[in-house]
């Protein structure tokens, strides 16, 4: 039976990871940070059979020990401060946790290898935001980065430390360039999720309207169910590598409103929509589009839910939820 740890237990990704890997039979280790984590009831009742670490990746001792009771044979890298727009309100901590933390993981990798580097595979989390002011459409594993935001600067620092450790001591470590990947366990302050969300209660009549920033944004979104299997074949390839993981596909904050009023029968959404300036960037990454044609060649992986399908999918939970919530 393999053995995995996980970092991000706690996150979107880190829930659907600890499904798929549970399914193919792995031992699932979990960090959960924090001395009353309000999410670890969530995990528990989602996912039941992985076993929960105390850890924090800002906090190499803590990591040291999880790795000797977890003895993973595969290592994923999902703690992250992912919110991008947060990142310029907390830019040193954003650089301690989704920066430095990626090096204390993999320190900590290397050092639980010790003379056996190959009894470990290690995964980052790295991201499309590191392309930022794009220097190539679509944007490939051979695109120059350009990180806009204090989030995508760290980023760029753990992907860089993941190669480095991959060309420095041969470990197997991988990077994943995962573009926006959405699913109904969203953070509800990302916009996909604010939208369904929002959308949601304004059919029920719960909601008359939603504040958003620049709605001129495009954006490759994915379902991160399928997401996540891109990171477990990474994984399992002989020789660890970096690949770009999206949909080829983009669309603006626009598009993605259009989707989500019209399922629920609104086909002119002007009146239930305003622009806040608290939700404009400092600087604005405008154009995402990811060419996933080496994931496809090498690992065989291909997205299976279009973004149409996601928005109706998220919606639909989301319609659900408030009603409940609302005793309906
Ligand atoms: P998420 O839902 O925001 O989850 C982030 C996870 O990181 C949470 O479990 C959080 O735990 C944990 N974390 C935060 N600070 C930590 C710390 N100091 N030590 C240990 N864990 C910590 O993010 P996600 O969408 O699942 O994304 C997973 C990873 O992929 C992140 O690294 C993100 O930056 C990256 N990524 C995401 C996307 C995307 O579109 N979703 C795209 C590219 C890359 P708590 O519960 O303790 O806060
Ligand atoms: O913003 C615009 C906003 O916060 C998407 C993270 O998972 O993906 C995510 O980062 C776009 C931006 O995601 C609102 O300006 C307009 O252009 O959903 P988001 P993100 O910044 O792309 C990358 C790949 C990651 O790695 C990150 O961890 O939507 N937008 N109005 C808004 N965004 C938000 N959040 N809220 C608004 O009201």
């Amino acid at each position: 039976m393999k053995r995995a740890l996980i970092t991000g237990i706690t996150g979107q990704d880190g829930l659907y990871l600890s499904e798929l890997l549970l399914s193919k039979g792995y031992e699932v280790y979990g960090l959960i940070r924090g001395q009353n984590n309000p999410k670890i009831d969530l995990v528990k009742r989602t996912v039941p059979d992985v076993k929960l670490l105390t850890g924090d990746i800002t906090d190499l001792a803590s990591l040291i020990r999880a790795f000797g009771v977890a003895q993973p044979d595969e290592v994923y890298n999902l703690g992250a401060i992912s919110f991008v727009a947060y990142s310029w309100e907390n830019a040193s901590i954003t650089a301690d946790v989704t920066g430095q933390g990626v090096l204390n993981v993999l320190e900590a990798t290397r050092l639980y290898a010790g003379d056996d580097l190959a009894k470990v595979r290690f995964y980052q989390a790295s991201s499309s935001e590191m392309f930022g002011k794009v220097q190539d459409v679509p944007q490939r594993e051979s695109t120059l980065l350009w990180p806009r935001s204090p989030y995508g600067v760290a980023k760029v620092f753990g992907h860089y430390m993941t190669i480095n450790y991959r060309e420095s001591y041969g470990m197997h470590a991988s990077s994943g360039i995962l573009f926006n990947h959405e699913s109904p366990r969203r953070g509800p302050e990302f916009v996909t999720r604010k939208v369904t969300q929002a959308v949601a209660r304004i059919s029920l009549g719960l909601q008359d309207q939603i504040a958003l920033g620049n709605l001129d944004a495009k954006r490759d979104w994915g379902f991160a169910g399928d997401y996540v299997e891109a990171m477990w074949l990474m994984l399992q390839q002989d020789e660890a590598d970096d690949y770009v993981v999206a949909t080829g596909e983009t669309h603006s904050i626009r598009e993605l409103l259009d989707v989500a009023f019209r399922h629920v029968g609104i086909d002119d959404w002007a009146d239930k929509v305003f622009q806040d300036p608290r939700f404009f960037r400092p600087a604005e990454v405008d154009l995402l589009i990811g060419d996933p044609s080496k994931a496809r060649e090498k690992l065989g992986w291909t997205p299976k839910v279009g973004f149409e399908d996601l928005v109706r999918m998220m919606v639909d939970n989301d319609l659900a939820e408030q009603k409940q919530l609302a005793g309906r």
